[in-house]
């Protein structure tokens, strides 16, 4: 029986092992979606409320799953919708292939409904790779090329399908000039590093007396080496956002987040450290590592494009984390001084103290941090969390205690607001056996997640295991913002750009046939996240949160506190909630006998 071309995608994706693709519809990739109905809807099509959730969750799919995501729009504006996701993945360095339709071969050029430059408009985004298949023996090459090079680089690459092209019969290239072939199975390498960097990286790391560790995602596949290397050289580990799931918080030695948004015992392993490893992290505020000059430093990535430029490192090794560290192994001495390693784990268990003794602190109604903190003691060991970006990404990294197992991510680089419900809705449909856990801002559910739980709606009952849970921390503020006027700016609040409409999320969420909790209580946290996590369907948290907490960090400058003074002084809507509540979580690291 023939086959149209519409039809090969479909079957080249299964060849793939693509099991889901992230879209929504459009007479641009009509062919498509009838071909979809002809193939059983294999690979299965999850329809979203908006093409960028679509590659959001391809995002969070690739995320969690480690596979390749796959989205799919109409031509025109289902493509333009597209960006942000796409964007996301280009800069968290995920491999995503955005199947797109465009207008048929015989109108282009003519400035046709719904006619967009295609190749011109993603040519920045899907640069790595962005082609059209303009007739049927191209793609096979085309599409496999995209899926290809977005493994290979871990980047978005496009496909684009004229609307007849999806219709005409599909004829594979011939053994001919001007044909190009195309095959599926690819091993991947493991890239070694040099013997001769192998030895130079020990001589630099034997010869310090301070070590301190960068892991980012790029060491997931290394974890275990990572501990070992720590172990031999008495060495703290620190964790770029994106690397807050390559090793568990638990460990006494690993500081946690870094950053604007990361720890104190990280910036006082980076402020005191006299050697820095850094192994698959791209990390990218100077400022927070050591001064330049106070540590010998080498790096570890696998991509050369990436390396030697965050740090003037002395040794740059591209090569797979996992090989290098093995390598190195046997080649380190342990260091017998175990002095620095002490100080790190005094510092570490102060710091886990005072998160504590933060989240405890009272507020009206509710302290976010809070939220944060009773979850972690209840965290399964198998859970997915997701964060948006806003003040919830600030909590993510410094409350949350992650134990061995669980994975978490956000938009750690575009830091885009929207992420949060699409990267919790890909995780289930990468893990529908495993628990997924989603904080969103109230700005951040206006803005498209409450949308987006109609897609939980849609599908929740296919998962098999139906824990979903979305906590919107209600505070009607873009509170982030504020507190960046506040500090960055020394800007007082402005109420016009940042005070949002009221909504009654849970109200919402009810409405959709989802559990839903309205949160006034800080006393009912835990057993909301009880409850939530013992429920047969999705949960929303609507939780009423204090917008005057300040998601500072602890080792604030006095810039910045200075600004944020001076800010509230300028009139201030909420300054007095503000200057009590900055006060009392401030107070916290000094409360006696915390040192
Ligand atoms: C698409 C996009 N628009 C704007 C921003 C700037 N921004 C970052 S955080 C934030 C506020 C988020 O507010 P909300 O979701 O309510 O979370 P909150 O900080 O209040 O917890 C804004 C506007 C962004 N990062 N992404």
């Amino acid at each position: 029986m023939s086959q149209t071309v519409a039809d090969h995608v479909l079957e080249r994706l299964r060849d793939w092992d693509v099991t889901h693709v992230f879209g929504y519809a459009g007479d641009g990739i009509n062919g498509l979606l009838a071909a979809w109905g002809r193939a059983d809807n294999q690979p299965m099509f999850v329809q979203s409320r908006h093409e960028e959730m679509s590659a959001f969750e391809a995002v969070g799919y690739a995320k969690f799953s480690g596979k390749v995501g796959v989205c799919a729009a109409t031509s025109g504006p289902g493509a333009v919708h597209l960006l942000n996701g796409l964007y996301d993945a280009k800069l968290d360095h995920v491999p995503v292939v955005a199947i797109i339709g465009q207008t048929a071969r015989s109108a282009m050029g003519g400035s046709y409904q719904q006619e967009v430059d295609l190749l011109s408009l993603f040519k920045d985004v899907a640069g790595a790779y962005v082609q059209m298949v303009t007739v049927p023996e191209q793609l096979p090459n085309v599409l496999d090329r995209a899926i290809r090079v977005a493994q290979s680089e871990r980047c978005p690459t496009a496909v684009i399908l004229p609307s007849d092209v999806q219709e005409l019969e599909y004829t594979p290239p011939t053994h001919a000039f001007k044909m190009v072939p195309s095959s599926i199975g690819t091993s991947w390498p493991q890239v070694a590093p040099q013997d001769d960097a192998v030895r130079r990286a020990a001589e630099i790391l034997n010869a310090g007396s301070k070590v301190a560790i960068l892991a980012g995602q790029g060491a997931r596949g290394a974890a275990a080496e990572v501990l070992e290397v720590a172990e031999l050289l008495g060495a703290g580990i620190a964790k770029p956002l994106l690397g807050k799931d390559v090793l568990p918080d638990d460990l006494p030695f690993v500081t946690g987040p870094i950053g604007l948004l990361g720890s104190r015992p990280s910036y006082e392993l980076m402020r005191d450290c006299d050697t820095l490893l850094i192994v698959g992290s791209n990390f990218p505020y100077t400022q927070f590592l050591p001064e330049f000059g106070q540590a010998r430093a080498v790096q570890i990535d696998i991509d050369g494009k990436f390396i030697g430029m965050r740090y003037p490192t002395e040794l740059n090794i591209v090569a797979d984390a996992r090989a290098t560290l093995s390598a190195l192994l046997p080649l380190l001495q342990r260091k017998d001084d175990r002095s620095w390693r002490e100080s790190v784990e005094k510092n570490v268990a102060r710091w886990w103290e005072t998160m504590e003794r933060e989240a405890m602190v009272a507020a009206e109604p509710v302290n976010p941090m809070r939220l944060f903190h009773e979850l972690s003691s209840r965290l399964p060991s198998d859970a997915i969390v997701a964060a948006d970006s806003g003040s919830s990404a600030n909590w993510y990294a410094r409350q949350l205690k992650f134990t061995s197992g669980v994975r978490g991510s956000l938009s750690g680089t575009l830091a885009t607001m929207g992420p949060g419900v699409p990267y919790g809705i890909g995780a289930k449909f990468a893990h529908p056996d495993r628990p997924a856990i989603v904080f969103a801002g109230d700005g951040a559910m206006q803005m498209n997640g409450l949308a987006e739980l109609i897609t939980v709606k849609r599908y929740w009952q296919g998962w098999q295991d139906p824990r979903l849970v979305v906590a919107v921390l209600h505070n009607n503020d873009l509170n982030q913002v504020t507190w960046e006027m506040r500090a960055m700016g020394g800007a007082p609040k402005f109420e016009e750009s940042q005070r949002l409409p009221d909504v009654d999320y849970a109200a919402f969420a009810a409405s959709l046939g989802l559990r839903a909790e309205t949160l006034t209580d800080p006393e009912e946290l835990g057993s909301a996240w009880d409850r939530a996590l013992a429920a047969d369907r999705p949960t929303l948290l609507d939780v009423h949160t204090d917008a005057s907490v300040p998601p500072v960090p602890p080792h604030a400058t006095f810039e910045q506190m200075k600004d944020a003074a001076l800010a509230l002084a300028r009139g201030d809507a909420d300054r007095w909630d503000v200057i009590k509540e900055g006060i009392k979580v401030k107070a916290q690291e000094f409360v006696p006998g915390s040192r």
